[in-house]
């Protein structure tokens, strides 16, 4: 026995004297030297120690020509895998933050800032060809898919020169932009990732642009202009008329589209059409009616989705609805502006024009060529398919800045380019109701997408039915499943209505 213990010991000191000298940074300083391809420059390899927020690893920074700064982490206890990370608007930073719980559970980390710095050059100035930008037009293809790519390709190849061996195992994670990033990946270079988890996905950004100012115009400026004293009276309305539409009063609107409300008939009028507090005029529930019917042309044709009902609620939250869709200057117009100006037209429409001029008949054909190149629209996934990749997509009804209802349409191309029967195998679509932008929200937000998706890439094992919860100052106050879309949760008729075990899913229809 005492042998025993003192050979285990022996083998130990020689177990963490070899971890040791392999991880005293002159393997992870020798990256910075390595050969990597005329286009990629390696600033620093540096063996960072273990902190709260990380375990030690090696950590990469460098550029890939001309301009997509990169960090690669290593973690010296690696788990054979990589996890790659995305950004958000318009990217143009490392989002280093994201990286650590993937580098705490011993997964390789990457991040890129697309190409550009938002520091230097906020929202869609990096595109603007003007003296001192000579890669604009690189810059604007390497944000709308190529610097994720190679930083893919280029982490890889990193990976491989440091433990000698590829990683078995490749996932994607991000929300919002890092959603479009995510399924532009899939379907242009499926053989990058195995795995997704694609949040809240701006995948149709061009259409995007063209919503934020359309609301923009509907409702921030001029008589329909809604004001922030407004908002609680809208969803007052919206939610005294949706709610119980799923049979259960409890503050959440489990599918929007069943809801018919109608601002000009659902919405309390001010007397004589004279503004008032606790009234609506004629104009600014037109102008809501506008919000919700989606951006049409002249003639009525629907070119783009309306807002879903139920983010109202979110008022002024950070990307909530008037952050987003109302108020002067919200995200959603200031996206949609600086898109217009420097990314979307042929030439340039530049610094000087303003999204009161975009003109919905004229403009939207000749934002075609961008659409191809930026919007992650494209149904058939069957080479991800094939290699065996899974998808596991989510998105918040209550999403007020990224229109969830362009994951349902995209969804639904899937299934109708490859079929049900396909799609199942490897692609979930989770829409969660009262959930805001990402994250928060009046309904569970919080869920772990990536553990299934993990379990479902590397054991076969297909995620249904997920648990969701709301988290309240660290205390879970509701709990819910989350369906798998076309399922909706649906009340058993008893017991807590914040216990996920009173309900069921069910088909919506
Ligand atoms: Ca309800």
């Amino acid at each position: 026995m005492r042998a025993c213990i003192t050979c285990i010991t022996f083998l130990l000191i020689i177990a963490v004297e070899a971890q040791t000298a392999w991880a005293d940074g002159t393997k992870c300083a020798a990256i910075a030297s390595a050969a990597f391809g005329s286009d990629v420059k390696i600033a620093s390899a540096t063996l960072v120690a273990a902190t709260a927020q990380a375990p030690e690893h090696c950590d990469v920074r460098g550029v890939i020509l001309p301009e997509a700064k990169f960090a690669v982490k290593l973690p010296t206890n690696w788990n054979q895998r990589f996890y790659m990370v995305g950004g958000g608007g318009f990217a143009g930073q490392l989002s280093l933050g994201p990286m650590n719980p993937g580098l705490q559970k011993g997964y390789v980390t990457a991040t890129t800032d697309t190409g550009h710095d938002a520091a230097k050059e906020p929202l869609g100035t990096f595109a603007e060809r003007r003296a001192g930008n000579p890669n604009a037009d690189r810059k604007k293809l390497d944000y709308a898919y190529l610097a994720v790519h190679n930083t893919a390709v280029l982490a890889k190849q990193i990976i491989k020169a440091y433990y000698g061996n590829d990683p078995k195992y490749s996932y994607w994670v991000g929300c919002s932009t890092g959603g479009r990033q995510g399924l532009m990946e899939a379907q242009r270079y499926p053989e990058d990732f195995d795995g997704y988890v694609i949040g809240a996905p701006v995948l149709k950004i061009s259409y995007e642009g063209m919503r934020g100012i359309w609301n923009a115009q509907a409702v921030s400026t001029g008589a329909g202009a809604i004001s922030y004293d407004k908002l609680p009276l809208l969803a007052e309305a919206v939610y005294k008329k949706c709610d119980g539409l799923d049979s259960l009063k409890d503050g959440l609107i489990t599918d929007p589209r069943r809801c018919n409300f109608d601002p000009l008939q659902d919405l309390p009028k001010c007397a004589n059409d004279v503004a008032g507090k606790d009234c609506f005029t004629t104009a600014q529930m037109q102008g809501l009616k506008k919000v919700y019917g989606g951006v049409r042309n002249s003639k009525g044709a629907l070119l783009y989705p309306g807002q879903p009902l139920g983010a109202e609620i979110s008022v002024n939250s950070r990307s909530g609805w008037m952050g987003s869709i109302g108020g002067d200057g919200g995200m959603g117009l200031g996206f949609g502006e600086s898109t217009m100006r420097f990314l979307a037209f042929e030439p340039q429409r530049g610094k000087d024009w303003n999204w009161k001029q975009f003109n919905f008949d004229t403009d939207p054909p000749q934002i075609a060529t961008f659409s191809k190149m930026i919007d992650a629209i494209h149904p058939d996934l069957a080479k991800l398919k094939k290699r065996g990749g899974k998808i596991i997509h989510y998105h918040g009804w209550a999403d007020a800045l990224v229109n969830p209802q362009m994951s349902v349409d995209y969804y639904e191309s899937v299934l109708k380019k490859m079929g049900a029967r396909q799609v199942k195998e490897f692609y979930k679509l989770y829409m969660i109701p009262g959930m805001f932008h990402c994250a928060g929200g009046v309904g569970c937000d919080r869920a772990d997408w990536f553990t299934p998706l993990v379990d479902w890439v590397e054991k076969g094992i297909a995620p249904d039915v997920l648990n969701g919860a709301r988290v309240v100052n660290n205390a879970t106050v509701m709990t819910r499943p989350h369906c798998p879309y076309p399922q909706i949760p649906k009340y058993k008729g008893s017991g807590d209505s914040n216990q996920a075990e009173n309900f069921t899913c069910e088909s919506a229809r």
